[in-house]
């Protein structure tokens, strides 16, 4: 965004509360820790000079390299210096006389702007359990989310890990490496679909290369921003024999491929149930205890409306004496205690806690903000039934400010690279538009703002996520409104929606001069 901007001439800051870039890659440093797209393909596409430059190592980069590209990315286009580090943004507030927010910061500084633009991000604000007795715990405890810097050494020590998801299982493989016992402390299991990670061939990387512009357009227009599609059918009209077929090819691929074996395994419980199934049998056929097994396959949800995890070796571990399943759904954590936990049946004695428990996603971090628009209308008000957006860019009362990846588009549900450079794009032209023609704000009409809602509401419920306990709906934090807020027809349906309303003259939005005159 920031390198748009200053394509445009204009200036910009930017407001950072880590050390350095990376944002996801910069906090969760946690071990094992790697993207589950694959790196040809979540990496910036907006120089070409930089996608033939960088060299991935891994099909899968690990965090240090999604890292060491982040850093790269701000030397090559100098973008440090407009990026004002360890700084917190604590309040944005708009001025309906002048059209202007003011930004203030944790030190205390208060910054004009005519453009507000959150970049913010998704998972960024990490959820601690509530669970007593924490702050007497004698051992270290880290959250993956906000890993130190610091090497965490786990050897000798006994560890206890809560959570399994995307997080839990990624560090779960690694710490048990180390750990002298490992206690993985599972609610609710999650579908976890092999990565078969490794070496990236300089083969296999010069291929893509050599097609980078036709690999990028098939991202922007596929699915879920992932250059993939499924067959076209319904699992549920395919026999089962063929069914086994398809299913065995997109597991020896690997990854988010697997959810779109058939095209209706989102939508419909019962072709879903039959990639469960499956999945459940590989689960079995891993975990050599048939108890842990049975732990540790899914019963509560459809397969792929929590977020999938992409592992490598994850069911493996539990073959391992070093590491213990226990079961907290049906034996509950009732208390930290200075030498370990207690759940309502059973002490565990341990030296270190890591909390895998995820975030307050998609809404939570804007919402620690202090946002507020016309006439000082507080965002957390406005969104207090949920977020409201019109195309998950905008909101109404609030103009002139933008939210990359916002609610309401298909953020969470794509490969976010592709969607944030379609957001920086579509912000770019949006501003551009309005400087040209000497526009003063811009903001949506509730008209717009209402389809859009209903629009997300509809297409979501055509999909099976809404059914399920998720961060995808805001169950995972105590109080926050059961929804699902992400748009789920797909990046291509979203970006051509996108760029019709631009083609339109920017339909469904107010324009209004400096002098308070508007153009609709
Ligand atoms: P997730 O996917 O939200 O996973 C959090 C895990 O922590 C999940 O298994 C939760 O169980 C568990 N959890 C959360 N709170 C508790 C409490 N209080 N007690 C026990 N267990 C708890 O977060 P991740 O960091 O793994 O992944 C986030 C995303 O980052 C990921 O999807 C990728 O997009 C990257 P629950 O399911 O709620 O029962």
């Amino acid at each position: 965004m920031l390198h748009r901007l200053r394509g445009l001439g204009l200036s910009a800051r930017v407001f950072e509360r880590g050390e350095g870039v990376g944002g996801t890659w910069y906090w969760n440093r946690y071990p094992g820790a790697r993207c589950d797209t694959e790196s040809v393909t979540y990496s910036y596409s907006f120089s070409e000079a930089l996608e033939q430059e960088w060299v991935w190592t891994e099909r899968y980069a690990p965090q240090p390299e999604l890292l060491a590209y982040a850093n790269h990315v701000a030397d090559r286009f100098e973008l440090r210096r407009d990026i004002q580090f360890q700084t917190a943004v604590t309040s944005a507030i708009y001025d309906d006389v002048v059209r202007k927010w003011t930004i203030s910061t944790d030190r205390g500084e208060k910054i004009n702007a005519r453009f507000c633009i959150s970049a913010v991000g998704c998972l960024s604000a990490a959820a601690l359990p509530d669970y007593p007795g924490l702050d007497d715990f004698a051992g270290e405890w880290y959250h993956t989310g906000h890993w130190p810097h610091e090497r965490v050494d786990f050897r000798g020590k006994r560890i206890g890990i809560i959570g399994t998801g995307s997080s839990g299982v990624q560090s779960t493989i690694a710490i048990a490496d180390e750990a002298a016992h490992l206690y993985v402390f599972q609610r609710t299991p999650n579908y976890s679909i092999p990565a078969w990670n490794g070496p990236l061939a300089p083969d296999a990387l010069h291929a893509v290369k050599a097609n980078y512009r036709q690999w990028r357009e098939a991202a922007r227009y596929a699915q879920i921003g992932i250059p993939f599609s499924s067959n076209g059918k319904s699992a549920k009209v395919a026999s089962p024999d063929e069914r086994e077929r398809e299913y065995e090819a997109a597991w020896a691929e690997g990854g988010f491929n697997f959810v779109m074996a058939y095209s209706d395994l989102l939508t419909d419980l019962e072709s879903n149930r039959t990639a469960a199934d499956f999945v459940a049998r590989k689960i079995r056929e891993k975990v050599k205890d048939p108890g842990v097994a049975e732990l540790l396959i899914p019963n509560d949800h459809p397969l792929g409306t929590k977020r999938l995890c992409v592992d490598t070796g994850y069911y493996e571990t539990f073959n391992r004496a070093n590491v213990t399943l226990v079961d907290i759904r049906r034996a509950p954590i009732e208390t930290i205690t200075p030498h370990g936990l207690r759940t309502t049946t059973e002490s565990y004695d341990l030296d270190m806690l890591v909390f895998a428990t995820g975030f307050d996603a998609i809404t939570g971090p804007l919402l620690k903000i202090d946002i507020r628009g016309k006439g000082g209308e507080l965002l957390q008000d406005k969104w207090a039934g949920g977020p409201r957006t019109y195309l998950g860019l905008t909101t109404v009362g609030f103009p002139n400010f933008f939210t990359i990846t916002g609610p309401g588009s298909p953020c969470v549900l794509s490969n976010m690279l592709v969607s944030i450079e379609q957001h920086v794009d579509w912000i770019t032209a949006c501003v551009e538009h309005m400087r040209n023609a000497h526009f003063a704000s811009v903001e949506p009409t509730l008209e717009a703002e209402n389809d859009w809602v209903k629009t997300v509401h509809d297409i979501g419920h055509t999909t099976l996520y809404p059914l399920t306990n998720s961060w995808y709906t805001g169950t995972n934090i105590q109080g926050k409104v059961r929804m699902f807020t992400p748009y789920a027809g797909g990046v291509g349906t979203y970006r051509r929606v996108c760029d019709a309303v631009a083609a339109d003259g920017y339909e469904g939005f107010e324009f209004t001069y400096a002098d308070g005159s508007a153009s609709i």
